[in-house]
């Protein structure tokens, strides 16, 4: 086991801001079934697979549909989201978050990414961050999304960390809930009142100081 703890990133909303992206194609999604998705509502699906947040929307929604339409539906917001990212490259990379990055690694933090998102590498490859990590988790790679913590065991055996020798930053409040089910220090990156079940929080990564994470 390693002496410093693993850092394990969230992507959408933590290195990059591509929830901005899902949020506006899933109104465009909910506009076709009628229904006008709310920012507060959105909050709910930040980390959680597009399956599910596709089932959260149709519960707020009281809709019964058959299952080639839940596919049609998934389909159409995966196509809207990727015309929408089609041009990020590494300017739309969130201030601070590389340069942590970098240190952590020059003061041997092994560094790993789990993002609920099936589309993570290839956001990756366009930030032209794929290189940075000692292990990627993504949404192809799990049975169970956050608020399942099963991509954050992934990762830390990966990294041949121990749970709680690991600490996960996130936006969501369904990535914090899944890092503390296992023990893990979870920081919060944001603003939103659902990030008040981490055991930090932080505006951003400029307002972190490196050495609070490295006393273990
Ligand atoms: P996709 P993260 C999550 O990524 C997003 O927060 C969430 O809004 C999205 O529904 C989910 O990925 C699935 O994304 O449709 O691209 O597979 O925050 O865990 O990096
Ligand atoms: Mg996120």
């Amino acid at each position: 086991m390693r002496k410093f703890p693993t850092f394990i990133f969230d992507l959408d909303g933590v290195i990059t801001n591509t929830e901005k992206y899902h949020y506006q194609s899933w109104r465009i999604i909910c506009n076709d079934l009628g229904y006008n998705l709310t920012k507060e509502q959105n909050e709910e699906l930040k980390g959680v697979s597009r399956n599910k947040c596709l089932l959260k929307i149709l519960q707020w929604t009281n809709l019964n549909i058959s299952q080639s339409k839940f596919e049609a539906l998934l389909n159409k917001k995966n196509k809207i989201y990727l015309e929408k990212i089609s041009k990020l490259n590494s300017s739309n990379i969130i201030d601070g978050v590389q340069d942590f990055i970098k240190n952590a690694k020059e003061q041997n933090h092994s560094v790993a990414l789990y993002s609920s998102s099936k589309n993570a590498k290839f956001i990756l490859s366009k930030l032209n961050l794929h290189g940075f990590f000692d292990a990627i988790v993504d949404g192809n790679s799990v049975r169970a999304s956050k608020p399942d913590p099963e991509g954050f065991i992934i990762a830390s055996k990966l990294t041949n960390s121990d749970p709680s020798n690991c600490v996960v930053f996130e936006d969501s409040e369904a990535g914090i809930i899944a890092g503390n089910k296992i023990n893990m220090t979870t920081v919060g990156i944001g603003n939103s009142i659902k990030l008040n079940v981490a055991s930090k929080v932080f505006k951003n990564f400029q307002e972190i100081k490196f050495k609070d994470f490295q006393i273990c």
